[in-house]
């Protein structure tokens, strides 16, 4: 439908009917938005949970849809066909705003209720109640995140979630929408200022040349006409001996990257590795040169924008430790050394020439960012109040102000890249708790009794199957790794599905495990579905327990 970012606002949470929180355990990754959906449970919105597991979120929902790992599409699917069928689809919305709906429709037929029984574990029953209770509240949602992206498929999953909310007309009007609620809490900034292979700053596209042209002129230099690698490819093009340099500003690949053996020996092929941080992670002390930063949430000037596209302005608090630099002057310095002179630009500075070239952000000066407390884009000029909510133009009376139709996309179910099988019989899905932070870098080091480290979560069924106890250790084995922790017993998981996080990876490296398919477009690995193997580890009886003398007392041998 257009740039990437949530269609609606966080106060659209508190006022609507239904939601759909699909892959995404909120309660625990997005704390803040989770609460704005609370109230509006407490206003009386339907919450239904699409996730493999009964998550905390899940706890809050009226209905629970425990499907298997990597059956989204079938699940979609389905509820479509049902919906069609029903005669619950917004004829009216279709027609006029989207394109591509012959075709979805046919794509979507095979998917009977029975089929999507077979392929989620959902029950038919409760498939068609959620289809039904999607397309008839007047005001309905969907919100998703990983358990949606990290796929092989995730750009498919994300259209048939998509499909959805166009075929009910369920965007584009308030208390609606398709919302990727944000990872970290810049994401959609990053996004938003070029921090993409394909894009300028402001989802421009670098393959445009109209667009290109346009920051040519104000840099005074010629844009490569092609997209760039994304993460996965340049892992590749490191595996090829063609990419033999690599910068890295805030990121801890060789502990979040998938297969993570493979990563490790991969960075260490570059001829050169500069890493740009806050701390010593395992990746800066792959380095060759180390660049230590100044934090810019903390110790910085700038803006964050977080997942309802609101720009905020962040201020300095606290000094930066010594030695550690803004990293606008790091980036200005080495810019003085390849030969170029910036003179000394401020975050502001920065912001401003961002404004004045990328389209929707222009009206968000520093000034109306304080005196608003954040601005949502688009945001054309100083008068706009900003955007509550996108695609409004979808129900325009007018064909020419609705502009470019939404198009319904034809996708199909998949399942993982690697099914169980009598080798590795379980699952393995990997994902985030509250108390922790990514790999853990800047959550590790405060004790807290919520910390419980990495544990390899299974259902009551599975551990009394292997004759595991809660805290017993076991091994859990993949394709490409193995590694040890304790058993956690959540009776909120399915049998035949393991949980692990990434957050332990100094005790218990996750991705040793993981694989590394990734989506062809958005390059995002498969961190939510591989198959392994788990082994209780009885610990060996050691001698010494048997002895009745002291060792001392053994001799000198
Ligand atoms: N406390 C905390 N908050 C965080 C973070 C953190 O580390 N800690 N990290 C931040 C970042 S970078 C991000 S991207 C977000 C991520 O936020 P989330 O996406 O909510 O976090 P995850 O736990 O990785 O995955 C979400 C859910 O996907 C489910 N899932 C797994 N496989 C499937 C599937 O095939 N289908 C469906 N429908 N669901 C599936 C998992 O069971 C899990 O509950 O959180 C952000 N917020
Ligand atoms: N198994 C598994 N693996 C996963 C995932 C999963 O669900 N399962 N999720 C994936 C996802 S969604 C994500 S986002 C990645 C996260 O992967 P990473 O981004 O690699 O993980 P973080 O631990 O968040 O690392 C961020 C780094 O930025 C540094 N930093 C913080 N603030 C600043 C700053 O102001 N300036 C600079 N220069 N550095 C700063 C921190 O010190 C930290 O080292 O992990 C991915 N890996
Ligand atoms: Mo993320």
């Amino acid at each position: 439908m257009g740039a990437g970012g949530s269609t609606s606002s966080y106060e659209e949470a508190e006022h609507t009917d239904f939601v759909f929180l699909w892959g995404s355990n909120a309660r625990e990754a997005h704390p803040i938005w989770f609460h704005h959906l609370l109230k509006g449970i407490q206003n009386g919105a339907t919450l239904y949970v699409v996730d493999p597991r009964r998550t905390t979120s899940a706890q809050w929902a009226d209905v629970w849809l425990g499907l298997n790992v990597g059956s989204d599409i079938a699940l979609a699917n389905a509820m479509a066909r049902e919906i069609i069928h029903a005669g619950l689809a917004h004829e009216r919305f279709i027609e006029r705003a989207t394109e591509n709906f012959d075709a979805y429709r046919t794509a979507v037929e095979p998917y009977t209720l029975e089929f999507a029984e077979a392929a989620t574990g959902v029950p038919a029953a409760v498939i068609q109640d959620a289809a039904r209770r999607y397309a008839t509240a007047d005001r309905a949602m969907i919100c998703w995140t990983l358990g949606i992206t990290e796929h092989h498929n995730a750009v498919d999953n994300v259209f048939a979630l998509v499909n959805l909310a166009l075929l009910t007309g369920h965007v584009g009007r308030y208390g609606c929408g398709c919302n990727p609620l944000r990872g970290q809490n810049n994401v959609q900034g990053g996004g938003d200022m070029g921090a993409l292979p394909n894009k300028l700053p402001g989802f421009q596209d670098v393959t445009n040349p109209e667009h290109r042209a346009k920051y040519e002129k104000a840099w005074g230099r010629d844009i490569i006409p092609h997209d760039g690698w994304n993460l996965t490819e340049m892992m590749d093009a490191m595996g090829r001996g063609e990419l033999t340099a690599l910068y890295v500003i805030g990121e801890n690949p060789a502990q979040s990257d998938a297969d993570a053996t493979h990563v490790a020996h991969l960075l260490e092929t570059l001829d050169h590795l500069v890493v740009q941080e806050i701390f010593l992670t395992k990746t800066a002390q792959l380095a060759d040169v180390v660049l230590p930063a100044a934090a810019t949430w903390a110790e910085g000037e700038g803006t964050v924008t977080n997942s309802e596209r609101r720009v905020q302005r962040v201020r300095k608090a606290v000094e930066p430790p010594a030695g550690a630099a803004d990293e606008i002057w790091i980036m200005a310095e080495l810019a003085k050394r390849l030969g170029y002179d910036w003179g000394h630009p401020t975050a502001e500075d920065a912001w401003n020439e961002l404004r004045s070239l990328a389209p929707g952000l222009q009206g968000m000066s520093y000034a109306r960012l304080e005196a608003l407390g954040g601005i949502q884009w688009p945001c054309p000029d100083e008068n706009h109040p900003g955007t509550k909510f996108l695609h409004a133009r979808l129900w325009d009376e007018d064909p020419a102000k609705r502009g470019k139709l939404a198009k319904f996309s034809v996708v199909h179910h998949e399942g993982p890249v690697e099914q169980p099988d009598e080798a590795y019989p379980f699952v393995l899905t990997t994902g985030r708790r509250l108390e922790s932070y990514n790999t853990g870098v800047q959550s590790g080091g405060y004790a807290s009794p919520l910390h419980r480290g990495e544990t390899v979560d299974m259902s009551p069924e599975d551990a009394a199957r292997l004759g595991v106890a809660a805290g017993e250790r076991v091994r859990v084995t993949s394709r490409r790794g193995s590694i040890e922790a304790p058993v956690y017993v959540d009776p909120g998981l399915r049998a035949g599905v393991v949980f692990m996080t990434l957050h332990f990876p100094d005790q218990v490296a996750t991705n040793l495990l993981t694989i590394n398919a990734s989506d062809p477009l958005s390059g995002t690995a498969e961190f939510k579905a591989c198959a392994v193997r788990v082994e209780p580890v009885r610990p060996v009886p050691s001698m010494r327990a048997y002895r009745a003398e002291p060792l001392a007392a053994a001799g000198d041998d």
